[in-house]
């Protein structure tokens, strides 16, 4: 079927088939870069959980390795489910993972790679004492998942919080160790809102509020804050939100009790979920990874043989011009990718109209725009509000932005826009997504996405898009908004996959420049094992 093999992304993280879901205990040790993954080997559908595993020695060359762990003790035999890494001072990586026993509990295990000089890292031990934590007294037993990367106290102990839930209300427990073994779990939660259901594979890690670089999970001190993200079990979304720790009782504040975790800022607006933080000693800064899921069917991933894909890599660092969110941005290391660029500069867009621009096959892209508009006759009247229209929801200064994956006849297309309108507050701007015109397929799942953007005085509008097959990755603003897009084009595959500007809006004239690299391919593969 040459529409399910179009739709293999060629610099996207995805294992050669079956299933994948969360990333796992990301980590960078001896010079390279280990992506852990839950991962079916044995079919396209969830189940029978392991940890499938990848090195790179630049996050987007990857190269596939033996499955890592594999359900095969009491404690983990209904899965190894989600965990994360932690680098001890003296370079000794623990390894803490969920495993569903043999009664479906979850439980908290210990492992830790067979030889540590070996850089690959190919065997994992189980601790013997494991379980080292079952689930206390008063927390389901099958609401107690997904252990955090820790983090040393002003104590000199290490700590790491577990999402879980009470009731309705979403919470994260904390526990203290000094040997990973034996734990002490604090009476009070991290943090806890009502209302949000059980919270999944918690992140909570220090931003640096002025600088550029990102920081280890352990840092404190002044001149910081800490994100805490949350995905949501009941609605399949990564939200955070950005405030204080305090290291003394092991507490976090949110600084905008309004946009607190789980019912304020989502991490990415499109499909997305369990994204997963590490530190990178290398190069000085906070990945985080993420897994974009399917919207086709059940059959229809049995029959491709593989079901989804992680983000590229992207850096996070608070965003001190708005200090209300944090910016996402793809490593840099995507850009060894870029081939030959076009430039396009101050393409006028008229209400109404699309633009092709012609850049030749249009599959595997990174895509810089700019956007500037100019208001038409008396000024802007209509009103529009929000992405939930979509991208044919025509009012006064939006929508406008690019159509990717577009067919020629215009009968397949995903547009990527912005959408302004004035209130007495002054101008708000939306990013969004319209998938609904995505793909002529019935089966598949398609819907508007995005959110509000901050836009400051003086700044024009800017997106960055990636393409990649039928993965589409977009940052709003410098990556205060991002939106990721799984996409099924019958039509707009291969050469016939074309690149538009559009503007929907009814009162202002779009100018756009853009500059836009065709992407080589990362040529994803498995180790050669057998050569070293
Ligand atoms: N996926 C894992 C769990 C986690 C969930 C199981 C989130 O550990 O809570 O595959 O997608």
């Amino acid at each position: 079927n040459a529409m399910f093999t179009w739709q293999r992304t060629s610099f996207h993280f995805q294992p050669e088939k079956n299933w994948m879901n969360d990333p796992n205990g990301p980590l960078f040790y001896k010079g390279w870069y280990h992506l852990f993954y839950q991962y079916n080997p044995d079919s396209a559908v969830w189940g029978n959980i392991t940890w499938g595993h990848a090195v790179s020695a630049d996050l987007i060359h990857w190269l596939y390795l033996p499955i890592a762990m594999v359900p095969d003790q009491w404690y983990d035999i209904n899965g190894v489910w989600t965990g994360s890494a932690t680098i001890l001072p003296d370079g000794q990586i623990v390894m803490l993972y969920t495993g569903s026993t043999d009664k479906s509990v979850q439980v908290q295990n210990l492992a830790y790679p067979a030889d540590p000089s070996d850089p690959l890292l190919l065997d994992w031990v189980k601790y013997p004492g494991n379980p080292v934590l079952v689930p206390p007294r008063h927390i389901g037993p099958k609401d107690f998942r997904d252990p955090t990367t820790a983090w040393a106290g002003p104590d000199g102990k290490w700590r790491l919080t577990i999402g879980s839930k009470i009731g309705k209300t979403g919470i994260s427990l904390v526990y203290q160790t000094t040997d990973f073994k034996t734990y002490e779990l604090l009476d009070e939660y991290l943090h806890a809102v009502p209302g949000t259901g059980m919270w999944e594979c918690v992140d909570f890690y220090p931003v640096a509020i002025n600088g550029s670089v990102g920081l280890d999970t352990s840092a404190t001190g002044p001149g910081i804050k800490h994100v805490l993200k949350a995905s949501l079990d009941d609605t399949k979304v990564d939200h955070y939100a950005i405030g204080t720790y305090n290291p003394e009782n092991d507490k976090w504040t949110p600084d905008n009790p309004e946009e607190d975790v789980g019912i304020g800022l989502k991490w990415d607006y499109g499909r997305y979920y369990a994204s997963k933080s590490f530190y990178d000693p290398y190069k000085k800064r906070r990945i985080v990874w993420g897994w974009i899921n399917e919207t086709d069917t059940e059959s229809d991933d049995l029959e491709k043989g593989w079901a989804s894909v992680q983000t590229i890599p992207r850096t996070v660092l608070y965003d001190n011009k708005t200090g209300s969110n944090v910016v996402q941005w793809p490593v840099e290391e995507i850009e060894s990718l870029r081939q030959n660029s076009t430039v396009f500069e101050e393409v006028v867009v008229e209400p109404g109209s699309v633009v092709p621009l012609d850049i030749g096959v249009a599959t595997q892209l990174d895509i810089s725009a700019e956007f500037e508009t100019e208001l038409l006759g008396s000024g802007a009247t209509e009103e529009g509000y929000g992405c939930s229209g979509g991208a044919v929801d025509r009012s006064a200064m939006g929508p406008f932005g690019l159509l990717v994956n577009a067919h020629d006849s215009l009968s397949e297309l995903t547009p990527i826009f912005f959408r302004s309108s004035n209130t007495t507050n002054g101008t708000n701007t939306y990013f969004c997504t319209d998938e609904t015109r995505s793909s002529l397929a019935p089966d598949v799942f398609k819907q508007v996405h995005g959110s509000k953007v901050p836009v400051l005085q003086g700044e024009k509008l800017s997106m960055r898009i990636l393409v990649d097959h039928s993965i589409v990755e977009s940052f709003g603003q410098g990556g205060r908004t991002v939106i990721t897009s799984r996409i099924y084009p019958t039509k707009a595959i291969y050469g016939a996959a074309r690149l538009f500007l559009f503007n929907n809006a009814t009162g202002v004239n779009v100018k756009a420049t853009l500059k836009i690299w065709r992407l080589n391919s990362a040529f994803i593969h498995p180790f050669p094992l057998d050569q070293i």
